[in-house]
């Protein structure tokens, strides 16, 4: 089975892009080291999938939500059903790793850091280079690309790195972020991007909780009805909730709509 064969698998199951990365080329310093994950792992077959231009277009966290969470179901289909087929057809062993959860929840990471860092897996595999927004840019798509990975004991040799610096350091990212998360070059202020980006991600259900616990009987019956508490409740089942996608959506290179 060549490289190309298992391209066209991942591409076949809906995949815009499929690279390779051998184990050794990828390179995160604060996710797990990959061998701690799966026990003889040689490779990564790392998955891109454009994000919607109609869901970046609108200002509307809901709207573009509806295409996220489309979004998720084909990245973990995908991934699954070519890890799947790798496995059925010859005997290797293949590890999906999904686009964002489960993530492990215990400190000191918190959610913060992945078991395997998708953005370092990315730039291994020849798909793309960081940009001043600390997220990956593909050649193809720019910014609007989320990522999957395979990891395997299959022996596969990285796909020729992207060289070019793709990020034009036009700073509209920068400029543009509601919470001035990306101010210090390099890195990526987690608590302001989140209390913005995920107003009903866990910081704010912790933020309600406590609220509800120190309040009075009366004060609790109406917090039930309160338009945070049922955003809360429907952000429990639908899973992380962007509310903001500024970096992506501002980021000028390759985007022609
Ligand atoms: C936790 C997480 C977050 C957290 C923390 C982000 C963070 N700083 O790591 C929060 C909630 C804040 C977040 C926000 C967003 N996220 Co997020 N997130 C993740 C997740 C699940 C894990 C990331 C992780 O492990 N980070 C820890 C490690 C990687 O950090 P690190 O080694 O220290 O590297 C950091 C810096 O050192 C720096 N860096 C490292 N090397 C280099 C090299 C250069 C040259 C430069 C400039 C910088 C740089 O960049 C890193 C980020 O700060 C990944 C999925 C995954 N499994 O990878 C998605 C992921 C990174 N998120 C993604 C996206 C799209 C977003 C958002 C746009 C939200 C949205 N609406 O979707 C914002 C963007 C924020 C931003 N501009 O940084 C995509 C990125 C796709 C891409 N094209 O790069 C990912 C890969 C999900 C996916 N499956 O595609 N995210």
């Amino acid at each position: 089975m060549s490289k190309e064969d298992i391209r066209q698998m991942g591409l076949s199951f809906g995949a815009d892009v499929v690279g390779f990365a051998a184990v050794e080329d990828y390179k995160s310093k604060r996710a797990p080291d990959p061998k701690t994950l799966l026990p003889g792992i040689r490779s990564m077959i790392v998955l891109g999938f454009r994000e919607m231009n109609g869901q970046l277009a609108s200002e509307v966290g809901r709207i573009s939500m509806h295409s996220r969470i489309g979004q998720m179901e084909l990245t973990r289909n995908c991934t699954f059903h070519t890890a799947k087929a790798l496995e059925d057809r010859f005997k290797v062993k293949a590890a999906p790793i999904m686009p964002s959860y489960p993530l492990n929840m215990a400190a000191p990471v918190m959610g913060l850091v992945a078991d395997v860092s998708l953005r370092h897996a990315a730039v291994a595999a020849g798909l793309g280079a960081f940009g001043r927004h600390n997220l990956v840019i593909s050649p193809r798509f720019g910014t609007r690309i989320l990522f999957t990975a395979i990891l395997t004991d299959m022996e596969l040799k990285s796909d020729p790195p992207v060289t070019e610096d793709l990020c034009d350091e036009c700073n509209l990212c920068v400029e543009a972020c509601p919470a001035r998360a990306l101010d210090e070059e390099g890195k990526t202020d987690n608590m302001k991007c989140l209390r913005v980006s995920q107003p009903f991600g866990i910081g704010g259900a912790i933020g309600y909780i406590r609220k509800f616990t120190a309040a009075t009987p009366e004060q609790q019956k109406a917090m039930i009805m309160d338009p945070q508490f049922l955003s809360l409740y429907q952000a429990s089942f639908i899973g992380f909730q962007y509310e903001c996608y500024r970096c992506m959506a501002v980021c000028p290179v390759c985007v022609d709509a």
